[in-house]
């Protein structure tokens, strides 16, 4: 069964436990609980990452960037947090693993926020891009590529 990186960046450790009426009452272990369900239902394995450091997220990237190459991977969605706005090491490191798919995944819909939430580094970087819907994104995120792998290993 192939592996799919759930991966959270800053500050995620304190969903469902503060500011719930932008990111809601789950916390990151429901979260997680949640993908592994869906990556039940979806026939992959669910691997989970929270980390405040931006190089601990970049040795993350680096290592699933392997396993897609071993074939042991099928890909990662992520949540980048504040580091969307501001990283351009995380955007080398998808770039860097070249192939491995990144959906990037937001909670909130950052486009109706702050100017300044608008821009990510990320995008250009990500095979995907699932925003707004709540915690429900990381099982949309998580169909989302999936279909895609299907769909791509169906056309070779
Ligand atoms: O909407 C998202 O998922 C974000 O990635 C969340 C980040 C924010 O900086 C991005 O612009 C959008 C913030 C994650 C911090 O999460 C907290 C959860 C509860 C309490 C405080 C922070």
């Amino acid at each position: 069964m192939k592996k799919v990186l759930v991966l959270n960046g800053p500050n995620l450790n304190l969903l469902g436990l503060r500011e719930p009426a932008l990111y809601g009452h789950t916390t990151l272990p429901d979260v997680e609980a949640l993908c592994r369900d869906a990556g039940q239902k979806l026939g992959v394995e669910i691997e989970c990452f929270q980390s405040n450091s931006e190089g601990a997220l970049i040795d993350r990237i680096h290592e699933a960037g392997r396993g897609y190459k071993d074939g042991t991977v099928l890909g990662c969605v992520f949540n980048p947090g504040a580091y969307t706005h501001t990283s351009v090491a995380l955007h080398d490191a998808i770039k860097g693993v070249d192939g491995l798919p990144v959906i990037e995944l937001h909670i909130s819909n950052v486009h109706a926020r702050e100017a300044f939430r608008h821009h990510s580094f990320i995008s250009p970087a990500a095979a995907g891009i699932v925003v707004g819907f709540g915690v429900d994104g990381y099982v949309i995120a998580l169909e989302g590529l999936v279909r895609r792998h299907a769909r791509q290993a169906a056309a070779t």
